[in-house]
């Protein structure tokens, strides 16, 4: 029993009752110090809807490139093709590359890259083609909503014309990432010259209309406040409530290394464990949060999954995203060693699509 003289004692009744938070909750929790609270409460909601399960997947990230010229202060992609450690791999070469560590009962590709100077949208249809021609069991999970809006512009078509031919040529899903920070104030400083968030939500509307699911993402940690986070949150909430396609938010732990903002600490383990649990416990249409461990870290990754969190990712081999940008939790997990880490902190772990249909019995 929480005391009533608890300053979160109305919201965690609020909670047990299952009614829907507003934003003033939001900012209680989102100010609120009391970490093993907003944990246990994050994660009786996890333990309603999800019971002890723990999702997971097999699966391989490939970045085709890269060279990216946006040029967000928040990423450590390089805007120059010609920049030493750059990479813009061809259809082919991608295969290859998937082809060189294939690990058994991968299912999903997660393939996403920079917005590349030179390449034409015919290149991009080119590596889903040659990815299905080569694993057609293989589910790509391709492009973000910022890279949609792109293609849209070079391919000359419109989105969902851009989004019927990607189909065409194998995507199944979305990721999620490229929603950053939504509210203008912090935008303006960590991704200025990206699509704003109201057009990254408009994207992923008109995906979610043509039966594609996609993910969300919040890159938090680096010049935002609170506030900020409850405000994207609910605006992913209502989109939610409009177009219904998100399968999974996945809170993003800002790595500075590389970065416009190499001089910040990048968030703390409080504000890590905060932004998983305040997000499950906002995101009350969202069926899962991801507890990215290659962005938060082995070990909070597994002390998330008691914060909130239902899903891991997946085994991923060979991300570069976090590598670029100080990364230390490495990649590559073995179907093992995350079974184990579930089972760690007393939870069932649950091979999955990514879809969300269970496929094996845990071992
Ligand atoms: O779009 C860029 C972010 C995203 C940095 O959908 C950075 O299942 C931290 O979206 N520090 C890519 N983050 C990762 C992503 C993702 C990861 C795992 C699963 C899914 C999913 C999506 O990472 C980028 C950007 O928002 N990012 N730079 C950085 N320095």
């Amino acid at each position: 029993m929480i005391p009533d003289s608890h300053p979160l004692a109305p919201v965690a009744r609020k909670i047990a009752a299952g009614t829907r938070l507003d934003e003033r909750d939001g900012l209680l929790l989102a100010a609120s110090d009391d970490l093993p609270l907003l944990g246990w409460l994050a994660h009786s909601v996890r333990e309603r809807r999800h019971g002890r399960k723990v999702f997971y997947n097999v699966n391989r990230h490939i970045n085709p490139t890269n060279v990216c010229y946006v040029g967000c202060e928040l990423c450590a992609y390089a805007d120059d093709p010609n920049a030493p450690g750059t990479w813009s791999y061809s259809p082919q070469e991608c295969v290859e590359l998937a082809r060189r560590d294939f690990i058994p009962g991968t299912s999903e590709f997660h393939i996403v890259g920079g917005l590349h100077p030179r390449w034409k949208f015919p290149v991009y249809l080119d590596i889903l083609r040659a990815l299905k021609q080569a694993f057609p069991a293989v589910h790509l999970k391709a492009f973000t909503m910022v890279e949609i809006d792109f293609l849209a512009k070079i391919g000359k078509l419109t989105v969902p014309e851009t989004i019927a031919a990607l189909r065409e040529a194998g995507l199944d899903s979305c990721p999620g990432g490229g929603a950053e920070i939504f509210h203008p104030e912090i935008h303006d400083r960590i991704a200025s010259k990206k699509m704003s968030g109201e057009r990254w939500l408009e994207v992923a509307a008109l995906c979610h209309e043509a039966g594609l699911k996609t993910n969300c993402t919040m890159l938090f940690g680096h010049v935002e406040e609170p506030r900020h986070w409850v405000h994207h949150l609910l605006m992913l909430r209502d989109q939610q409530d409009r177009s219904g396609g998100f399968q999974c938010f996945i809170p993003l732990a800002f790595h500075p290394a590389g970065t416009k903002f190499a001089d910040l600490p990048g968030p703390t383990l409080i504000q890590k464990l905060k932004v998983v649990a305040l997000s499950r416990l906002l995101l009350d249409n969202i069926p899962h949060v991801k507890a990215y461990w290659v962005m938060l870290g082995r070990e909070v990754a597994q002390l998330a999954l008691r914060c909130g969190a239902d899903d891991l990712d997946g085994t991923i081999s060979d991300e570069r995203i976090t590598l670029a940008a100080g990364g230390t939790a490495g990649t590559g997990m073995t179907r093992d060693e995350i079974e184990a880490f579930i089972r760690g902190v007393g939870l069932e772990p649950v091979l999955r699509d990514t879809l969300y249909n269970e496929l094996a019995p845990a071992r």
